[in-house]
């Protein structure tokens, strides 16, 4: 039997998987036992990768949408069609009357090279749905570490003795983040959670604080305005390697713990305890995910805690760290390889010195880059309803379903002269929309490279032959670009690894350097952490950032940023008195369900019907009884039918909706950051209606 590791496409830990193959069928697969993230452990998806073979029933070749209904057609001509309607629109209506949305789960090479056809060819828009993701982590890193680099490694989870998962909920979301975490042996080992409902990692936490919803700036402000006034913080480490701290100080002052109870929701003690804990810690480590990314106030919440890790030194020591985790497979290549809010590389569209060295290793001449960074995604939805945008291309992404307020999306694609959907399956909510369908081979046929949570990059090996005539990801963006006419411009584009190189040659001297990565380096299967420079050898296979306490500002010191508490711009009222908070439901459910509903396991024991939790207390009031269906109304104008649940671990007036279901985002707000315009997604207020 031939043994193949590849890497799972599913979530931000990108575990790697051993295929045993024999006679062109997969036998078995087993979670990679030498692999540094995952050590022999898996999730359910990562175990039924097998499952995304697109089977027989699904159409080969595109499909084009017809006044009588759906046909089939050749590549050849889906190309000329493709290609001749980009032309056509653009010409007519300018280069920026087209946009794409791309995604944080494809290979690193296939966004950069959608990045060098639509944005560098075509000129068109290209944001990714990592911007309802981890924009904010990206603009919260920018602007406190001067890049886009999350200080830790997977091994600080084990290396901790105080951790604490604010917004996150990693039992279901990132199992093996909590299989690190069971396995750490600290004798003083302590787990703490602030969530707004019980969460499943709260159910297993040491400690938990159910706050209220989005208070969570005002709790990390009158922090550190605690530890402060006990002087319980690292005055050396704040002084040496930060700056704007006298500022922040002063900023914080008017925080005081006498009004927690009712700004945050927690008594005074279970604040002193929680401070306690942050001050007593020798390794402190804080993790956040999406409970901190959606939100409108979200790039200074993410802020909020980085200041916390700064100013008690806990950070770039092992075990500490103001640590955002990933949600997608490949997030972290999208935001820094994609060619859509930044150069490649990380850099900046106006720096014209970046523009030359990034033109020189790609033999480019600077002036076919974009000058500014795409439009976000809100924007580009807003333009199509406008009327300003006329085409829209989506790979790898759902958003029908994903999108928030997503009949908004509904109604812009009708709006569209052209919408293309590039997904495995032609009846997600999204390609059933389509003008026209481009089916892709699914992950485990393809070749590439993922880069996960921790900064680490790790190959996809096709495990079986793509069947004759079906295509990956990259030779259809590839045959787009030749079917456009870009000619010489795709010389040394034409594999994965000639594109692979061609992003490292353009890391050179930058924070994300992999000049020392290659194919064949990453084929021995431990995966590397970026940085990793020419000549340097790998003497261990966990590495963290900062820890020479050098940043990447002008300055090199880490800044403070803060700023008043903004009011929330769509409270509840007396008409809509709930808070309706969403997330992940199970660890099988991965997010619009189209791969997942494949996995046999997973579909026989969820559910298929939406349903959403709601407290006892509330249920009793309004006479619901468990598994009743209800009407749920949200202040946007929309209402959805769920089956309540009705459970201890919420608060009274808080519900939640898994978002596996299209239901949920049809209640959810146009409402987003002022600085990453990421979706407030996690709070909509609601009512809701008895049925019976
Ligand atoms: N099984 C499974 N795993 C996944 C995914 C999946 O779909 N299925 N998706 C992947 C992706 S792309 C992502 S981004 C990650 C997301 O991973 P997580 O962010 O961990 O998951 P969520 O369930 O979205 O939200 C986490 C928690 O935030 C809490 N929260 C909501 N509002 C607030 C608030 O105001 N303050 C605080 N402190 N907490 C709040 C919610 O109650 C929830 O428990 O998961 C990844 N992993
Ligand atoms: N209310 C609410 N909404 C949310 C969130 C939330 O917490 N609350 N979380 C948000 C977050 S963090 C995220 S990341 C988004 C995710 O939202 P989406 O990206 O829309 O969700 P997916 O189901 O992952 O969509 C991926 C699509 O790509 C297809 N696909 C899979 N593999 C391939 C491939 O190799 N090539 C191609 N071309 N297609 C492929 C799948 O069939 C699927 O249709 O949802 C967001 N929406
Ligand atoms: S989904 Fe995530 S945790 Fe599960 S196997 Fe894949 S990468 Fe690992
Ligand atoms: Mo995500």
């Amino acid at each position: 039997m031939n043994k193949i590791q590849t890497t799972c496409n599913y979530c931000s830990l990108a575990c790697n998987m051993d295929f045993y193959v024999e006679n062109g069928s997969i036998k078995k697969v087993v979670p990679s036992e030498k692999y540094p993230v995952n050590k022999g452990f898996s999730c359910i998806k990562g175990l039924n990768l097998d499952k995304q073979l697109t089977s027989d029933d699904f159409p080969k070749n595109p499909i084009l949408k017809t006044s009588t209904g759906r046909e089939e057609i050749s590549w050849d001509s889906a190309y000329s069609l493709f290609s001749q309607k980009l032309k056509d629109i653009t010409e007519k209506y300018g280069k920026e009357s087209v946009a794409a949305i791309s995604t944080g789960q494809l290979a690193l090479e296939e966004m950069a090279l959608v990045g060098h056809v639509f944005r560098n060819y075509v000129g068109g828009q290209l944001d990714g749905n990592t911007r309802l993701c981890m924009a904010t982590s990206v603009v919260a890193h920018k602007q406190s570490f001067g890049f886009d680099a999350p200080p830790y490694t997977l091994n600080d989870f084990e290396l901790s003795d105080t951790i604490i998962f604010t917004g996150a909920n990693p039992v279901v979301a990132h199992p093996i983040i909590w299989d690190r975490v069971r396995k750490n042996k600290n004798k003083n080992k302590k787990v703490i959670v602030i969530d707004i409902r019980k969460s499943e990692t709260a159910m297993n936490a040491d400690y938990f604080f159910c706050i209220k919803p989005k208070s969570d700036l005002v709790l990390y402000y009158t922090i550190a305005n605690y530890l402060i006034e006990k002087n319980w913080i690292d005055n050396s480490y704040i002084e040496n390697f930060s700056e704007n701290f006298e500022d922040f100080k002063k900023h914080v002052s008017k925080f005081s713990i006498d009004d927690i109870e009712e700004t945050v929701g927690i008594t005074k003690d279970q604040f002193i305890t929680l401070a306690t804990l942050i001050h007593e810690g020798d390794a402190v480590s804080f993790w956040w995910t999406m409970g901190i990314n959606q939100s409108y106030q979200a790039v200074r919440t993410a802020q909020g805690i980085i200041n916390l890790a700064v100013m008690t030194g806990n950070i770039g020591r092992p075990g500490t760290g103001a640590n955002s985790i990933t949600g997608q497979c490949n997030a972290m290549g999208s935001r820094l390889f994609s060619n859509t809010t930044g150069l490649y590389g990380g850099g900046e569209y106006a720096d014209e010195a970046k523009r030359k060295v990034v033109g020189e290793a790609l033999g480019l001449d600077p002036a076919i880059f974009p000058t500014k960074p795409t439009l976000p995604y809100n924007v580009i939805i807003e333009k199509i309803i406008s009327g300003e945008i006329k085409a829209l291309w989506i790979l790898c992404t759902n958003p029908r379903h994903s999108w928030t307020n997503n009949y908004e999306f509904k109604k812009a694609i009708e709006k569209l002269e052209l919408f293309v959907v590039q997904d495995l399956y032609p009846n997600t909510d999204s390609s059933e929309l389509a003008d026209l369908f481009l089916p892709v081979v699914s992950g485990i046929q393809k070749e590439g490279t993922l880069i996960n949570t921790e900064r680490r990059i790790s190959k996809l090996n096709p495990v079986l032959p793509k069947p004759e005539g079906r295509f990956t990801d990259f030779e259809v963006i590839y045959n787009l670009g030749k079917a456009l006419g870009m000619g010489d411009l795709l010389n040394g584009w034409e594999t994965p690894e000639l594109v692979f190189n061609k992003m490292k040659a353009v890391t050179k001297g930058t924070p994300c350097d992999i000049t020392g990565v290659s194919y064949k380096l990453l084929e021995e299967g431990y995966g590397v952490q970026w940085p990793f420079r020419e000549g340097e050898v790998l003497v261990d296979h966990e590495r963290r950032l900062y820890e020479n306490n050098e940043y990447y500002t002008p300055s090199k010191k880490v800044k403070f940023m803060f700023e008043d508490i903004a009011e929330n711009p769509v409270p509840t009222n007396a008409e809509f008195p709930y808070v309706l908070n969403t997330g992940r439901g199970t660890v099988g459910q991965w997010h619009t369900q189209t791969r997942t509903r494949e996995i046999t396991y997973v579909n026989d024991s969820t559910s298929n019907k939406s349903y959403i939790y709601i407290s006892k207390s509330l249920g009793e009031k309004l006479g619901i009884e468990n598994g009743e269906e209800i009407l749920v109304h949200s202040i946007n104008g929309r209402s959805s039918k769920f089956y309540a649940l009705l459970t201890e671990n919420l608060p009274h007036d808080v519900l939640y909706a898994p978002i596996h279901y299209i239901e949920t985002n049809n209640l959810t707000l146009s409402i987003y950051d002022p600085y990453s315009k990421e979706p407030s997604y996690k709070y909509a207020p609601v009512s809701i209606e008895k049925i019976n």
